[in-house]
């Protein structure tokens, strides 16, 4: 539980920072003065942002070759509830969980959703999995899922899917995010037209089971476990799937999930345009799909994403609802520690680019001005905006420091005896 992190614990650590913060924040707000920028409103944009924290997060991820469980790991769906409140409680910017079925599965999910409540959580994105076969179940996805050669097979999938439709409903989440593994492995192994004319077929039945306040998020993937060929593979072929299915369906952007150095930023400027941007799974890489900490490799691409978010934020970009999610695998991390960072990161890059001068990027850009068109962008992304940040969390009870406060906290220890290890933990990433 947050016990340990409550508000006389947090408030004795917050006053070791607090007179060095109130220096930096002012200096910062002398120099935002003298562009034009009031910092309180930046703070009380930045007290607003959230992201998603993902359920299965909060277990230590893995790789194919290993997986080296953390203490204290989160055992079932209310222990990962009790993880995500403490990185809610300390940096006051997760309020959302993104569930995942099978993963999180229990009979009665309305003790979940009033646990979270109670926990001050609510339910975001619910996420299917017909990537594994479960315990029981009668056909393998070994082959595929909702691209099936099989009909039986992809009824099987559909089904699942719309299972999660009605558990997304008891949770009170507005949206299901459907990522799907089928794909070869092998040159002329699948007919590459005749499996999308099939996942068409079942993304038209599990659309038809959508509430009328609902949207599917598709999300692609380039390759793994598929290492030929990824059925739904990038952006592309997303949203021509989403604009083909109708208005209720978008278009995901995992940062992972591309082409090494593809311009994501301007994938994310196209959908914008085109109405079709679900929202993202932050996270980054060196290589591939590496799912490494927000902002941990390419910050200034997590910027330059925000440049576009803030961008059609600020000109009231129509059905511009972008959902924010973190999708990252903590493997010698605690993630809870990494969640934190994470989001913090996701939250620095929103801030800073609020900074932007966006009517003298306007001018650069019609004058054909590269160099102070770039730096109008470096500008803000050079700012340290660590101060507003700390004053968003101070003022809304939070932590200055959450990663320093987590850990005065004894968290793992405390729990320790509560949650002895399992065998095969729960922990996963898509
Ligand atoms: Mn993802």
């Amino acid at each position: 539980m947050t016990g340990i992190f409550d508000a006389e614990f947090v408030g004795a650590h917050n006053r070791l920072h607090r007179a060095a913060l109130n220096d930096d924040y002012e200096a910062l707000g002398r120099k935002l003065e003298r562009r034009g920028i009031d910092i309180s409103a930046i703070t009380t944009a930045a007290q607003i942002f959230s992201v998603a924290i993902p359920s299965w997060g909060v277990g230590t991820g893995g790789t194919r070759f290993a997986r080296f469980p953390g203490a204290a790991e989160p055992r079932n769906v209310m222990e990962k509830l009790e993880d995500c409140a403490v990185i809610n409680r300390l940096t006051c910017c997760t309020p959302e969980v993104s569930p995942h079925f099978p993963w999180d599965h229990v009979d009665d999910l309305s003790e979940v959703r009033a646990a979270a409540q109670a926990l001050g959580l609510s339910f975001a994105s619910i996420n299917s999995n017909t990537f594994q076969d479960q315990p029981g179940q009668t056909h393998s996805y070994k082959f595929g899922s909702l691209t099936h050669t099989d009909k039986a097979m992809r009824e099987q999938a559909i089904a699942h899917n719309i299972d999660c439709i009605a558990y997304g409903e008891t949770l009170g989440a507005k949206s299901l995010t459907v990522w799907i593994a089928d794909g070869s492995n092998f040159p002329g192994q699948q007919h590459f037209t005749s499996a999308l004319e099939r996942y068409l077929d079942s993304m038209h039945e599990i659309y038809a089971a959508l509430p009328g306040d609902w949207r599917i998020f598709i999300e692609h993937k380039m390759f793994e476990p598929a290492f030929y060929s990824t059925v739904i593979q990038d952006w592309g072929t997303s949203v021509l799937c989403a604009m083909e299915l109708g208005e209720k369906a978008y278009s995901l952007v995992d940062l992972g999930h591309h082409a090494p150095n593809v311009n994501i930023e301007m994938i994310v400027a196209r959908l914008i345009q085109f109405k079709k941007l679900a929202g993202f799974h932050f996270n980054d890489s060196k290589y591939g799909d590496d799912d490494l900490d927000s902002g941990s490799i390419h910050p200034y691409q997590q910027f330059l994403v925000f440049n576009e978010l803030v961008d059609a934020e600020q000109r009231g970009a129509p059905e511009f609802n972008p959902a924010y999610m973190l999708d990252q695998s903590h493997n010698v991390t605690d993630p809870i520690e990494s969640l934190m960072n994470s989001a913090m990161s996701v939250q620095r890059s929103y801030v800073q680019a609020l900074l932007v001068d966006r009517a003298a990027l306007n001018g650069f850009q019609q004058e054909n001005d590269a160099l102070m068109a770039s730096n109008t962008l470096k500008f803000a992304f050079e700012t340290d905006v660590a101060p507003i940040l700390a004053m968003a969390r101070a003022n809304r009870g939070g932590a200055i420091d959450p990663i320093a406060c987590y850990r005065a906290g004894d968290y793992r220890n405390l729990l320790t005896p509560k949650r002895p290890p399992i065998a095969g933990g729960a922990s996963g990433i898509v």
